[in-house]
């Protein structure tokens, strides 16, 4: 049995650097700022008394940090060879230990500026890769030494080379296996560290960036109501919505970035960043929205967005009559198919370079991405947009209409409560209903509230200077203590009521009227 002793350890460490490889990989991937053992030395360096820090300091110089984390990684590796070790008398010990350190880790984590709860996913994924991993590595060892000792009961007398001939079995599986997964990790390591790193470059080329043409966004006094508790009128750009099938968000350098625009054109146009930043801006107040969203949900956002006519664009390049689409598609293989008049109208479709005053952020499309007011996102806000092919729909299918959503996507009219919140108990009196409504390009006349399936009564709507974004409605209205149910009506500019049909997201957008319970306290 001797053989394997050293096995066990060694297996603790190989799991352990497969756990820190892929934690490593997937914060790399989810763009978080540093792996959790950084997080695990800034912690270690928050919580050390200022006069020990200074002498570390001192002694290490700038580099305390690299020192930190080498030390950190040193002691990880006996824990891991020490719950290797433990794993030998049961399976579930070493557990015990992971569950320590995954605690430290994950604490460390949340303790970071800016932490948020998905910022934990590495630690739990290196958690759980440790232990899928130690399981792996120590089933032959186990099944080794389960062997052995059944050969040592019943046939004593076995010659040594029977015996050497499991131990060589059982090495073989043990070696074969720690390769694999040594390679594994280290590839996942290699390749987190390059996505990392091509990320901070472009984080770094956005944050030098000054454009000129950009204005900060100044909310008109008008489109917003002074409510406690209302959904802002515009939308900070961290709390905005994000869709996009990319699993790695990608990193698009400015400078390594064009658009080409062709198909049926007469003359096929390439546009360089700068070229495109040369050209004169448009800016706009646009809410966007994603078709999944649901009654209710929270897939919407409102910007400020500055960039291109692509009205202007497409003129230059002189677009066939015969064409009704363009088929977009972004760096990352993304297509989604626009219909052509609503790029050429006078609604301003822009190829927008910024959100709120700023270059887009990495995971809104940076550099340059495609709104257009009235549409839903899936058929016309290419993020990371790279190529616009005049065509005819009936010659293309997108992403998201070859799984059978809708071809033209306009926005369907939608309003959401938002004070009280759906469940909340509220004052006695009158009760304060507020939240949002939109009808994108077509905008909002009226909202109305009816509590219990009563009669809709007014609310009083902002009036923002477009009909491109949402509005923020309130209503007051008395209502008797006990439980009750609150819906919300808006009205467009056409005299359209919004209709209260329940219909899914599937295949165009969802209908009805956003419902919520509430009580009234005494
Ligand atoms: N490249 C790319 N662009 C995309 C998508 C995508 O998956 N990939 N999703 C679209 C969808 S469905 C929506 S609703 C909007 C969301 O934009 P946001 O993430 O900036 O809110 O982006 C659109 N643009
Ligand atoms: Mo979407």
């Amino acid at each position: 049995m001797k053989t394997f002793r050293g096995a066990w350890p060694l297996a603790g460490l190989v799991a352990g650097a497969a756990g820190l490889a892929t934690s490593y990989f997937v914060a790399m991937v989810m763009a978080i700022r540093e792996s959790p053992i950084v997080a695990v030395a800034e912690e270690a360096i928050r919580l050390t008394p200022g006069g020990i820090a200074e002498k570390a300091i001192q002694v290490f110089g700038h580099k305390d940090k690299t020192v930190l984390v080498v030390v950190i990684l040193i002691l990880m590796g006996f824990l891991f060879a020490y719950a290797g070790q433990l794993a030998r008398r049961a399976w579930w010990a070493p557990a015990i230990v992971f569950l320590v350190l995954a605690g430290v880790g994950a604490v460390a984590v949340i303790d970071q500026r800016a932490a948020t709860t998905t910022d934990v996913l590495p630690v739990v994924v290196g958690f759980v890769t440790w232990l899928v991993c130690l399981s792996l590595l120590t089933e032959p060892l186990r099944r080794g030494e389960l062997l052995q000792r059944e050969v040592a009961e019943h046939s004593p007398g076995t010659s040594a080379g029977g015996l050497s001939g499991l131990h060589d079995h059982t090495r073989r599986g043990f070696v074969l296996r720690s390769v694999a997964l040594v390679g594994v990790a280290g590839a996942l390591g290699f390749f987190g560290r390059t996505v990392g790193a091509g990320r901070r470059h472009v984080e770094e080329a956005r944050r030098l960036l000054r454009l000129s043409g950009v204005s900060s966004p100044l909310v008109p006094p008008k489109a917003r109501l002074d409510v406690t508790g209302i959904t802002s009128w515009m939308t900070p750009a961290n709390d905005f919505y994000q869709i996009h099938t990319a699993i790695i968000v990608p990193a698009v350098e400015p400078k390594n970035w064009s658009l080409r625009i062709h198909g049926m054109v007469e003359r096929e146009i390439v546009l360089t960043y700068d070229e495109l930043l040369a050209r004169q801006t448009t800016e706009a107040w646009i809410t966007l929205n994603c078709v999944s969203n649901p009654v209710g949900g929270p897939l919407i956002g409102n910007a400020w967005w500055s960039g291109v006519r692509i009205a202007d664009l497409l003129a230059q390049a002189g677009v066939s009559p015969d064409a009704d689409a363009v088929l977009q598609t972004s760096e990352d293989g993304w297509t989604c198919g626009t219909p052509l008049a609503t790029l050429t109208d006078d609604r301003d479709a822009m190829l927008a370079v910024a959100m709120n005053g700023q270059p887009l952020p990495l995971e809104h499309g940076f550099p340059v991405r495609t709104i257009v007011p009235g549409l839903y996102g899936y058929v016309s806000a290419t993020k990371w947009v790279v190529d616009m092919e005049v065509s005819r729909f009936s010659d293309f299918e997108a992403y998201w209409t070859g799984k059978g959503w809708g071809e033209q996507g306009p926005v369907k009219m939608s309003s959401r409560i938002d004070v009280p919140g759906s469940g909340d108990t509220v004052g006695g009196g009158d009760v304060t209903f507020a939240g949002v409504a939109w009808s994108q390009h077509t905008g909002i006349e009226a909202v109305h509230v009816a509590i219990d399936g009563g009669g809709w009564q007014p609310a009083e709507i902002s009036a923002p200077p477009t009909n491109d974004t949402w509005v923020q409605w309130v209503a007051r209205v008395p209502v008797a203590a006990g439980d009750h149910v609150a819906r919300v009506r808006a009205t467009d500019k056409t005299g359209l009521e919004q209709t209260g049909v329940e219909r899914d997201v599937l295949p165009d957008g969802a209908t009805g009227w956003h419902t919520i319970d509430f009580t009234v306290g005494e």
